[in-house]
């Protein structure tokens, strides 16, 4: 491996597992995210501004306002620039996601017309459910009706169809706006694209457009692609309900085949864990003197596997790399999306197998299997196989898992909420009225190397719940809130006495796992179920949104659509807009004007915590309760 940094006297006060396994890296000469962040430090200024721009070849160039090179050679100012970097970077995110659903979309299609197996319907009430919510025939054969809701879904993706089959889930009065202001999303691939085309040169040259645009390509995936994820993923591989697992490093065993599955789809892990079960290669696990073999989870292909199966996962986005550092993982099975490049080199200072399954998903010196419907069971065995003959070559010396696992709830879909509280929205309602639950903030998504891991995601949750806010956590932030013990009731001691109280009537904890990051949907689905019950719009739901340690395009989307769907969002980092007064000040204020929320961006995750509780006391106030 390449020399390596020090490590920055941050990255040195990580406490726990994180820190003795950064050590371990380094006696070991393995490089990692902190120490690549070290060199690339200090990062470019133009770009960390949005002031940067190489999309076209009179360029590239580099905008410096009040100064002779304010423009750039087309003539786009600092506000142009910064309108459509930003609006790539978000059709970015929204693409991701979006096309994540687009595979949900296409194996159940598979699975009606007959041409896969391996997969099939494990919630049919929910598909049927959804047929006629989207108007179709929903009773008959349950393999025409998932034809029929794949195919409507297929429509979403194009521009000839009725309109998004997700979007009368919302109030009357945000979809007026959304008319009104010209952001309704016409189409799940339209939007993304028609944005790559407005922002080529000398196409949309309105800053103030092409941030409207954004916010429809933002739409676009929270209420079409990544619903639909969502949505299709429970149809096949069932509506998560609450159940008990462990997360952290500790859920590696010494003694079994570890097998980590990595990035964002059900699709393939899934058929991972069914092979993983196969009493064939239990047996050869056997033979190759392992006791089993362990599946666990990475980032948000983990947070699926959690949810559903109750399959444990072994960390976040920047624990990714530090997995393989353990010397206990014998392969990683990737799919799409945050899956460091790195990985591959790491693996190969052990003896871990980094396998890629995606078509999509191409990394150099990887294990190569393209998974598809049709051959998904017979190649997860030969994975699940090369992991096997992995665990011969281990190196018992080398293994270091510094950490016992810690007890997590998880499975907390609308569904199971809704249900358990007798199928209607209304006790949640009332809980809120009686101040037990006086609002609720979604905490979402990544780690970033700039920030100390996992300190912001706890920090701020600790702030809220403390405050009788509930916090509803989706993707990377998860596992945080697991090691800080925030997902299990016993959590509801952290939280103020209201929450707490209950808490611990209904045996939840005061911090409830939703999913993934697409299952971000979940949660704008229940806003607008509680908008519409109390016959209002969502600005006006004490409710706001936060990604504390955010980093990629898909959280700059997730954070866009939830902000145009009056959702207030907090960002631990700004986006790269600060080049731009006129961009910056429509994210942090005008939006609210425009959509009734808008962007709040603090580092400091105690500040943060008292900014959402003063806005959740407004927004209480202004329904009549008490703040
Ligand atoms: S995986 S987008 S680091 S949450 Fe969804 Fe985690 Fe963020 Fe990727």
């Amino acid at each position: 491996m390449s020399e390596f940094t020090k490590p920055s006297a941050e990255c040195s006060m990580w406490p726990g597992e994180t820190g003795r396994l950064i050590d371990k890296a380094r006696s070991e000469g393995v490089e990692l995210a902190w120490d690549r962040l070290a060199r690339q430090t200090p990062q470019c200024n133009f770009c960390e501004m949005g002031l940067s721009c190489a999309k076209c070849v009179m360029g590239p160039c580099r905008i410096i306002p009040g100064l002779d090179r304010d423009k750039g050679v087309c003539g786009a100012d600092a506000d142009l620039t910064v309108a459509r970097n930003f609006g790539r970077f978000v059709a970015g995110g929204s693409a991701a996601h979006s096309d994540h659903g687009r595979d949900l979309v296409e194996v159940l299609h598979e699975i009606g017309t007959g041409k896969t197996e391996a997969y099939g319907i494990r919630d049919e009430e929910k598909l049927r459910r959804l047929a006629a919510e989207f108007g179709l025939k929903s009773d008959g054969d349950a393999r025409q009706v998932a034809k029929d809701v794949a195919e409507r879904l297929f429509q979403d993706y194009g521009t000839f169809g009725p309109g998004l089959a997700f979007l009368p889930r919302l109030p009357k009065a945000r979809l007026e706006l959304w008319e009104k202001l010209e952001i309704t999303p016409r189409g799940i691939d339209r939007e993304p694209v028609e944005m790559l085309h407005r922002t080529h040169m000398g196409v949309d040259c309105d800053p103030v457009s092409l941030c409207l645009h954004s916010a429809r390509v933002a739409l676009s995936d929270g209420w079409g692609g990544s619903m639909a994820g969502t949505e299709i993923s429970d149809v096949i591989f069932g509506t998560p309900s609450p159940c008990k697992t462990k997360v952290n490093l500790g859920v590696l065993k010494e003694d079994k085949v570890n097998i980590l599955v990595h990035g964002h789809s059900p699709v393939v892990s899934e058929m991972i864990l069914l092979a993983a079960a196969d009493p064939e290669i239990l047996a050869e696990a056997k033979n190759a003197g392992a006791a089993g073999i362990n599946i666990a989870g990475l980032c948000c292909t983990g947070n699926e596997l959690l949810m559903r199966r109750g399959v444990p996962l072994a960390g976040n986005h920047m624990m990714t790399e530090l997995t393989i550092v353990t010397g206990a993982v014998e392969a990683i099975v990737a799919d799409y999306q945050c899956i460091m490049p790195s990985l591959v080199n790491i693996s190969q200072c052990y003896h871990t197998k980094f396998v890629t399954t995606s078509d999509k998903g191409h990394f150099p010196g990887a294990e190569r299997f393209h998974f598809t419907p049709g051959n998904a069971l017979d190649l997860a065995k030969k994975v699940v196989r090369l992991a096997v003959e992995a665990f011969k070559k281990r190196d018992p010396a080398r293994v270091l898992i510094p950490v016992e696992p810690v007890e997590v709830m998880s499975g907390f879909s609308n569904e199971a909420v809704l249900g358990a509280l007798g199928g209607t929205p209304g006790p949640l309602i009332e809980a809120i009225k009686a101040g037990a639950v006086r609002g609720a903030v979604g905490i979402v998504g990544c780690n970033n190397p700039k920030l100390k891991q996992d300190h912001h995601h706890v920090t701020l949750a600790r702030e809220l719940v403390k405050k009788d806010i509930l916090v509803l956590v989706t993707g990377c932030a998860t596992s945080a809130m697991g090691k800080a013990g925030l997902l299990v009731p016993e959590g509801a001691d952290q939280a103020g006495e209201k929450l707490a109280g209950l808490c611990r009537t209904l045996g939840i904890p005061p911090v409830l796992h939703v999913g993934s990051c697409v299952d971000n949907s979940r949660i704008m689905q229940l806003c607008a179920v509680l908008a519409n019950a109390l016959g209002v719009d969502v600005p006006a739901l004490p409710v706001a949104a936060s990604a504390p340690e955010w980093y990629s395009e898909k959280a700059a989307a997730i954070g866009l659509y939830a902000v145009a769907t009056g959702v207030t969002t907090h960002l631990g980092l700004p986006p790269l807009i600060l080049g731009s007064p006129l961009v910056t000040n429509l994210a942090v204020s005008g939006l609210n004007d425009v959509v009734g929320a808008c962007f709040l961006v603090e580092p400091d995750p105690v500040k943060a915590g008292g900014l959402l509780d003063d806005l959740i006391s407004r927004k209480r106030l202004a329904l009549g309760l008490s703040a």
